[in-house]
């Protein structure tokens, strides 16, 4: 079993997403994440256990090296795509209770903005962390974050602002969330946004990349 799960974990890392994918060289003709996450699951590996010994320690490896400088957005977003390749053939498992998850997560670019690069990568990790994304896309304003919050009361929430100009609406989705759900837990990141910025908004955590995100959620899955 755990060779299956290396092998799923080396495909995430070094994004192999299957067999028909050309990258990366070395592992041309190679089974990818897809192929041997649907052949572990035949083989009656438990879903949690391929997310917790190979997802997730792979992505956590994407996510160091990223914050290290070592690997850069191109390499991050195809070992996200490897992960997704293989998280296809166990959300069915996540979706019928069957098998739990760490909690749920809601993110989206703040209104009036529109980039989405940063943000997906951060909603990847996250999820390649086991937790549920709830992904609301770009554009996202407060009435839409409190409507996700409303169904979803206990969610973690991430916002993403690339302009200095979206900032301000940053300030105003986490009042506004501040405001109905108090003890909800608010991460923010984006180019232009800082740590000082997010202690000036009452936002509760900040990080300059996805990894960062994923750590700070940890302390809170017991
Ligand atoms: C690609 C891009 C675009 C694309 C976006 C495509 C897309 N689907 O996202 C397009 C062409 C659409 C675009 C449009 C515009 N853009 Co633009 N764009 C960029 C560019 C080149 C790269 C952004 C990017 O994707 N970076 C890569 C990702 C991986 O990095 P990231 O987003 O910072 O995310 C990382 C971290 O910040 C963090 N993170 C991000 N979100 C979150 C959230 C949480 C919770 C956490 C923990 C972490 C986190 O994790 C990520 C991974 O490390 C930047 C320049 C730059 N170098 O940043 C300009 C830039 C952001 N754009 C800029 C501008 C001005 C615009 C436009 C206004 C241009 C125009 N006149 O139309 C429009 C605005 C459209 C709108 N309303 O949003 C300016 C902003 C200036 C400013 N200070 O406000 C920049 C800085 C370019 C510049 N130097 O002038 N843009």
């Amino acid at each position: 079993m755990n060779e299956i799960l290396n092998r799923i974990a080396q495909c995430v890392e070094f994004g192999k997403i299957n067999k028909a994918s050309p990258y990366p060289p070395s592992m041309k003709d190679q089974d990818g994440a897809d192929e041997l996450a649907k052949r572990a699951l035949e083989e009656g590996v438990k879903p949690d256990e391929i997310l917790e010994n190979a997802l997730v320690p792979a992505m956590a490896n994407v996510g160091n090296k990223f914050s290290r400088k070592e690997i850069y957005v191109p390499q991050m977003l195809m070992a996200a795509k490897a992960m997704n390749s293989a998280m296809m053939h166990l959300k069915p498992y996540f979706l019928s209770g069957e098998t739990k998850r760490k909690g749920k997560f809601i993110i989206g670019t703040v209104s009036g903005d529109l980039h989405d690069i940063g943000k997906n990568l951060v909603s990847m990790m996250i999820e390649g962390g086991g937790w549920e994304v709830i992904d609301l896309g770009v554009d996202v304003s407060a009435e839409k974050f409190l409507k996700a919050l409303d169904g979803n009361p206990d969610a973690f929430v991430g916002l993403s602002a690339l302009l200095t100009t979206t900032m301000e609406n940053m300030k105003k989705i986490v009042s506004a969330i501040k405001e109905k759900y108090s003890s909800s837990k608010i991460l923010i990141g984006g180019a232009p946004v800082t740590m000082e910025y997010c202690q000036k908004i009452g936002a509760d955590f900040y990080s300059p990349d996805p990894q960062g995100a994923v750590n700070y959620l940890k302390q809170f899955v017991s």
